[in-house]
């Protein structure tokens, strides 16, 4: 018997590319270096070229749960422990100030969000280079993403090029309206958004799920599609 999904999620078969609709059209300009940058509250500032290198490497199998409802089982990623990569390369090298715990993340896109140290540091947050036994597709990401399964989806940002270190009392970035991200977006406790209860968000996203599906499509085949392109 399989296990049950999460309140409100409904299962899909195929993994599609998703987000809000205004990063449909917008593509990593870098797919081939998993490069990085730490900035913010720290010593250090790092940029780093390849932000894998020499790290242990792990691979998990673990659903994803996108916040309009959607989840998509059982995907196999490979890469390394978001954690391994704090206290092997940041805590020494950045060296974050004591209490900057608030992570600021973005993507080659502009997509932007933020998550707490401590939910980073979960065992099962990775910084992902492969899918499915491949590389990273442009589609899902490349060529570095973050894999947060216990957090709602928009916190697994595709296409990471930095990451940065504020104090908890200093406000983030978001890409959609601020009602839509959740300081933490906790699966478990159906944490959709800010204000609004999550049982609430789920028959408003619910309905926009066809299509942003499209729209996501049509712009990665008009991609793929046109001349010069890679992948
Ligand atoms: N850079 C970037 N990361 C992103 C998004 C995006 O548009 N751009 N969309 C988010 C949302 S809402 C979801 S559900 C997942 C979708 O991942 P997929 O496109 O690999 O299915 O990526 C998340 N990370
Ligand atoms: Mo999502």
């Amino acid at each position: 018997m399989t296990k049950s999904l999460p309140r409100g999620q409904q299962a899909v078969n195929v993994f599609h590319r998703f987000g809000l609709t205004q990063f449909a059209n917008r593509f990593p300009r870098n797919v081939s270096a998993p490069s990085l940058e730490v900035i913010g509250q720290v010593t250090n500032i790092l940029r780093l070229v390849d932000a894998l290198h020499g790290l242990p490497r792990v691979e998990q199998v673990c659903d994803f749960h996108c916040v309009t409802t959607w989840s998509m089982r059982a995907l196999r990623w490979e890469g390394v422990r978001f954690a391994d990569f704090f206290s092997h390369i940041v805590r020494p090298q950045a060296q974050p100030h004591e209490g900057a715990t608030l992570i600021a993340l973005r993507g080659q896109d502009g997509a932007r969000t933020a998550m707490l140290l401590e939910d980073l540091l979960a065992p099962d947050v990775l910084l992902a280079d492969r899918l499915n036994g491949e590389p990273l597709s442009v589609d899902h990401g490349a060529p570095l993403r973050l894999v947060a399964p216990a957090h709602y989806g928009y916190k697994s940002v595709k296409h990471l090029c930095r990451i940065e270190f504020m104090f908890p009392s200093e406000s983030y970035r978001v890409s959609g309206f601020r009602f839509m991200d959740h300081p933490r977006a906790r699966v478990a406790l159906e944490e959709r958004g800010r204000f609004l209860p999550g049982w609430l968000l789920r028959y408003l996203y619910r309905p926009l799920i066809p299509a942003t599906v499209s729209v996501f499509a049509k712009a990665s085949n008009k991609r793929s599609g046109s001349a010069g392109s890679i992948d």
